[in-house]
């Protein structure tokens, strides 16, 4: 009889979860709106059906997610990335352009389709080429009355800070978006009729302004002595941000998806697409409002324009009628509270270290220009250049030579992992700036960062060769490494990741400065191909969507289908510059030039 009750309650149990279950579906007709968030310009954005700021999206665990897309834009081709969810089984919904699926073109339909398996602060956005510093973004959150902390709060709410552009992509300086190559992506156009020089450094366009939930001003109307949870997310193209509310602390309880072991916090720094989870509780009194302060990370910006404002005040509202102020702020707030450091976070789990990598991939991360004379951004001085065939159509179709890293191409930087093996990844970054990287289908651990993240994390800047990591001489991994999806590394320094290839599919791994993935600072993890082709299968809408483009969606790189290792046709990047005329040497050749042709002149005169 007991054995009974307790199959009742367990069918009963697993009845209720699947009730739960919901199917969100959702019609997202991408159309041009006019938008004028920061007060200061309007300017045309990428709604969704005639609106902007898009939805925000809020479903629960295990809901099962439909979003039809109709590209309504006429002049620019989509698709919708959804930050931080594994798509596990389902890879081809996972959304970035020639990884994954074709991009999609005007006039072209494309449904999106899954379960989400997690629950936590998410967003979606563009991932074809430059799209989403265009407002193609917005928060996807997904609620779990199951998590740690529910019974915490009485109330909840998302924000997003981003920066902000008064151009279109298109005409933003930094980048050539040669006439019509975005609305037309031909099997034979490359990234490299799309960027063109600035400046040697190829240093990144600077913002007009930053946004907090798509506008400026913004009243979260609070009671007194209650607890909120406050999910932050950065939805910006380029800008990390400090954030912090004005006399209050706060507790982090979850990061990119992730619960964490409670940790009490005064500021955060969120790079570009992390996101944060806190619990704060108001104060007693209501005699007065307190500031939400985000501060834009100025060390990242090569030049600040004097119209640029740097940080933002938005409120708690405790009294609608008392006085809403700026809040003074300490600009280069690094020196005095550089922000909490996510490496020390503990995941609620304690999911261990995962031990003994059986691949070890090392990328380098480097800046530098190619003999078109255009800046780029290199892995193991590899730029990524799109292959002629989405990499997962690739993997689907090459059959058992799907195993073989050659059919993906040259210049993709893929490499193939074994199911469920443990990866180990070692950025190295041979570079001044810090980048923040994201690895779509996972969470990594981050087991090690060098410097850490503090008032040294900048301090490595000015180095002329890279602090690299050494596997026989480091100080000892975490014992329950914090997992994430976007990590920061340290300009000249680096950060060691683990992860395990649990994830059929094809995965990309790039650094999401929206610019920085544009110059090619992206690579492509195919992981278990064969298991792909056991478990991924493709609609036909997204197949359609290629042939609309004109993009093969079979063969391998070259979208040759006869003989995979035939890889004549690729798409191939410009050529290095000769050797002793790197960026650096030129610049320093021009000076020298100029200086002997003043010194010239003195005399002469
Ligand atoms: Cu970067």
């Amino acid at each position: 009889m007991p054995g009974r009750i307790t199959f009742l309650l367990l069918a009963l149990t697993l009845l209720l979860t699947a009730c739960r279950a919901a199917i969100v579906e959702k019609h997202f007709n991408l159309t041009w709106v006019n938008a004028n968030p920061d007060g200061l310009q309007e300017r045309k954005v990428i709604g969704v059906n005639n609106a902007w700021p898009l939805p925000v999206l809020d479903v629960n665990k295990g809901d099962r997610l439909i979003v039809h897309v109709y590209n309504d834009l006429e002049t620019t081709t989509s698709s919708i990335h959804w930050h931080g969810l594994f798509q596990n089984s389902t890879n081809e919904m996972d959304g970035p352009s020639m990884f994954t699926q074709c991009p999609i073109v005007p006039g072209e339909s494309f449904t999106y389709d899954f379960t989400v398996d997690q629950s936590g602060t998410y967003w979606y956005h563009c991932h074809t080429d430059n799209c989403y510093p265009d407002g193609e973004r917005q928060a996807l959150v997904v609620h779990d009355s199951d998590a740690w902390f529910a019974d915490q709060y009485k109330e909840e709410f998302a924000v997003t800070v981003s920066d902000w552009y008064h151009n279109m992509v298109e005409d933003i300086t930094f980048l050539d978006l040669s006439k019509g190559q975005r609305r037309l992506p031909s099997t034979s156009s490359t990234m490299l009729t799309w960027i063109a020089a600035l400046s040697p450094t190829g240093a990144e366009p600077i913002p007009d302004s930053f946004l907090f939930n798509d506008t400026i001003n913004t009243k979260i109307s609070v009671e007194p002595n209650t607890t909120y949870l406050l999910r932050i997310i950065n939805t910006g193209a380029f800008v990390a941000q400090y954030f912090y509310i004005e006399d209050h602390n706060f507790t982090i309880v979850e990061v990119d998806g992730v619960f964490t072991e409670p940790e009490e916090a005064s500021v955060l720094y969120v790079a570009v697409a992390q996101r944060y989870s806190v619990l704060f509780t108001t104060k007693e009194s209501t005699a007065r409002n307190y500031g939400l302060v985000t501060i834009a990370d100025q060390v990242l910006l090569d030049g600040i324009p004097d119209t640029l404002v740097l940080n933002q005040t938005n409120w708690l509202q405790y009294n609608p009628s008392a006085s809403f102020d700026a809040v003074n702020v300490t600009l280069n707030i690094v020196d005095e509270n550089p922000g909490f450091d996510d490496y020390s976070l503990v995941p609620y789990d304690k999911e261990p270290l995962f031990e003994n990598p059986t691949k070890v991939i090392n990328l380098t991360i480097s800046m530098g220009i190619l003999d078109n004379g255009k800046p780029y951004a290199f892995f193991n001085d590899q730029t990524y250049t799109r292959p002629k065939v989405p990499s997962l159509y690739t993997a689907l179709t090459a059959g058992e030579e799907a195993t073989n890293e050659a059919v993906y191409g040259e210049y993709t930087n893929s490499f193939v992992l074994n199911h469920l093996e443990v990866v180990e990844v070692v950025l190295t970054n041979n570079d001044g700036g810090s980048h923040p990287f994201h690895y779509h289908g996972h969470n990594f651990q981050v087991v090690s960062r060098f410097p850490s993240y503090g008032e040294d994390f900048y301090s490595l800047s000015d180095d002329v060769s890279p602090s690299a990591f050494d596997p026989n001489n480091h100080t000892a991994f975490p014992t329950y490494p914090i997992r994430r999806d976007v990590v920061v590394v340290p300009p000249m320094g680096n950060v060691v990741l683990r992860f395990i290839a649990d994830n059929p599919g094809v995965w990309a791994f790039h650094c999401h400065i929206d610019w920085h993935m544009r110059q090619g600072l992206a690579a492509t993890f195919i992981e278990a191909p064969l298991e792909m082709q056991k478990r991924i299968s493709v609609p036909d809408d997204h197949f359609a969507a290629c042939k609309a483009a004109g993009i093969s969606y079979e063969g391998n790189a070259a979208a040759n289908t006869k003989d995979y290792l035939d890889l004549k046709g690729q798409n191939k990047p410009a050529r290095p510059v000769p050797a002793g005329f790197e960026a650096r040497g030129i610049v320093a050749l021009v000076f020298s030039c100029i200086a002997a042709l003043v010194g010239l002149a003195a005399i002469a005169w």
